[in-house]
This record gives structure tokens, sequence and C-alpha cells, in this order.
């Protein structure tokens, strides 16, 4: 039997439970950010979600690069489509919140995808049952805001932090869809330290898992290989290759009281400028090659 909404505890219990619930839904909702479609997946996903029809949706479409974005949907439908790889995803949309763009196709896609469990269902002579999809991916990648936008109404808790989600919860969005929130997963013990370094950058984990200046000067180094205009606009003035927190902190006129620069408020200020789009729009992963 699904469990009950309730409370979990740390991202080992959300990862048990997820795995148990994967036993007994019919579709897995698998949400990523646009603006790191390969490091916010989980690392053995393909492994885990690879048996259930699958929905890869990235989300935050407004704050990523069009152009990546375009080269990952291309790349996942490409995937997806090929017969003898069924562990991939069948489908694969982006999104933004801010608009209404691709809000009808999740459900038709869910419907499409769960159709043969469906029929197979009516033709068994069973009860018709709404089909359980459940939604996954790391945490503060938009989950429960996306079963918001789906529905229309703030029925599941959203925030913008890491770990807001602390149970499942279910959310009726069709008269034949159901919905599971569910806590974001965060495989730390897989996690390299270039990816580590790119969730912490884009708030995917939790701040007391890493330190903010050391995030925000790898961001820096990161961005002034891979959009040398955004930070140039950012720090106006300022030689690009040698471009340091240091500088920008200059450039802010940030100083402690005892008149040393203050690194921590630069570094504070840089994260929140890239995370809510204020230095542009971004995608830090590069997509590979089509094979
Ligand atoms: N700009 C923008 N922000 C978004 C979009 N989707 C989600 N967000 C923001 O992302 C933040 C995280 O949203 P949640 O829905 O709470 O994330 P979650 O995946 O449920 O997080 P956990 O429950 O912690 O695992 C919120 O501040 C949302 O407003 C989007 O398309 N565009
Ligand atoms: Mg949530």
């Amino acid at each position: 039997m699904p469990p009950k909404s309730g409370k979990g505890s740390g991202h080992a219990t959300a990862f048990k439970s997820l795995q148990d619930t994967l036993k007994w839904v019919d579709l897995v909702i698998e949400v990523l950010d646009a603006r790191a479609p390969l490091s916010s997946r989980h690392p053995n996903g393909q492994e885990i979600f690879g048996h259930k029809p699958r929905l890869v949706v990235l989300s935050k479409e407004d704050l990523a690069d069009s152009n990546k974005v375009r080269e990952w949907l291309a790349l996942m439908t490409t995937q997806s489509q090929t017969p003898q790889k069924t562990e991939l995803p069948n489908s694969v949309l982006s999104l933004s919140l801010k608009t209404q763009k691709n809000r009808g196709r999740i459900l038709d896609i869910a419907l499409q995808l769960t159709e043969e469990k469906r029929a197979a269902l009516k033709k068994k002579g069973l009860l018709p049952r709404p089909m359980r999809a459940v939604v996954v991916g790391m945490p503060n990648v938009g989950k429960s805001s996306l079963i918001n936008w789906i529905i229309g109404k703030n029925k599941a808790k959203a925030a913008n932090k890491p770990g807001v989600t602390r149970g499942p919860q279910w959310v009726r969005v069709h008269p034949e869809i159901e919905l599971l929130d569910t806590p974001g997963f965060l495989p730390a013990a897989n996690l390299t330290e270039d990816v580590r370094l790119k969730l912490a950058m884009l708030n995917l984990i939790p701040e007391t898992t890493y330190n903010a200046e050391e995030v925000s000067r790898h961001g820096l180094g990161l961005l002034k290989k891979t959009y040398p205009t955004i930070i140039e606009q950012y720090m106006p003035g300022t030689e690009l290759s040698s471009a340091s927190l240091e500088d920008f902190a200059t450039l802010r006129h940030f100083l402690t009281h005892g008149g040393k620069l203050d690194t921590a408020r630069a570094a504070s200020t840089f994260l929140s400028d890239l995370r809510n789009g204020r230095l542009g729009r971004m995608t830090l992963d590069k997509a590979p090659p089509p094979l």
C-alpha cells in the first residue's frame, strides 16, 4: 500500500523512503535544474528510476541559458528515442513557473506514459484508480512549486531553500493522476567536488554543508571562463583575468568594522545575485556533443 503523508528525517531516510515508494508508483517525474541538468541529476538515477516510465522536467528555465537548455533537451530527447536504451527517460521538457508554457503538456505526457498501465488495469477488470506519479529530485530544484503550478493552487509547501518538504505528500492534479511530492534527495557520498560546488552555487544543497566564500571563489572562476561578459558587466572596470572576490568587495565598498575588506559579505551578495538571476541567465553544465 502507498504510504500516507508523513514526516521523515534526513536525506538517508528520504532516499530510503523514495526507494520504497518506487515499488508502487506508475510514473516518475524527475525534476532537474535547467542551470545544471547534469549536476542536479542523481548519479545513479538510471539504475534507480530506470524501470519506470519517466518524464524529465528541466525547471527554472527563466534563469537558465536558453542555448544550452536547447542543447540539453536535444540530447536527452535523442537518447529517450533510442529504443534499446530503455533505462533512459521517455520524455523531456523544460519550463519556467513564470510562464504557462508546457503546463498542459505535463499532464498529457503523464497520461500518455501511463496509458499501457491504465489499459492493463482495465483489462484485468480492476476498478480504475488514479495513476501515481512521484515527483523526485534534489532539494530546492522546484518540485513542490511545480506541483502548485500544475494545479494552480498553493497546496504543497514551497520555499527558496533546500529541505522544505519533510515527508511525502499526495496531491490530485487530474481525475486520473495524483502526484506525490517528496523531500529532495542528496546523494552526498557520490558527489564529485565540481558537482558539489555547482550545487552549492545554485542553492541546491544546505548551506551548512559548504563554505560560502569557497563556493563564491569557485563560482567566480567558473563564470570568468564560461560567461566572461556576465562578470565584465557585474564587475565593471575590473580586469577580467585577475578579477577576484576581493576586487568585488572593493568595488562595492564592503568593509568590516575594522576597515578590512568584507569578503564574507561579498560572497553572500555574489551568491544571492547569481541565484536569483541578477547576474544573468546561465547553465553551468555543458552538454556533451551528441553520440
Ligand atoms: N525563477 C524561478 N524560480 C523557481 C522556478 N521553479 C521553482 N522556483 C523557485 O525555487 C524555489 C524552490 O522551490 P521548492 O518547490 O520549494 O523546491 P523543492 O524541490 O520542493 O525543494 P525541497 O522540498 O527542499 O526538496 C522556490 O523559491 C521557487 O519559487 C522557476 O521556474 N523559476
Ligand atoms: Mg518541496
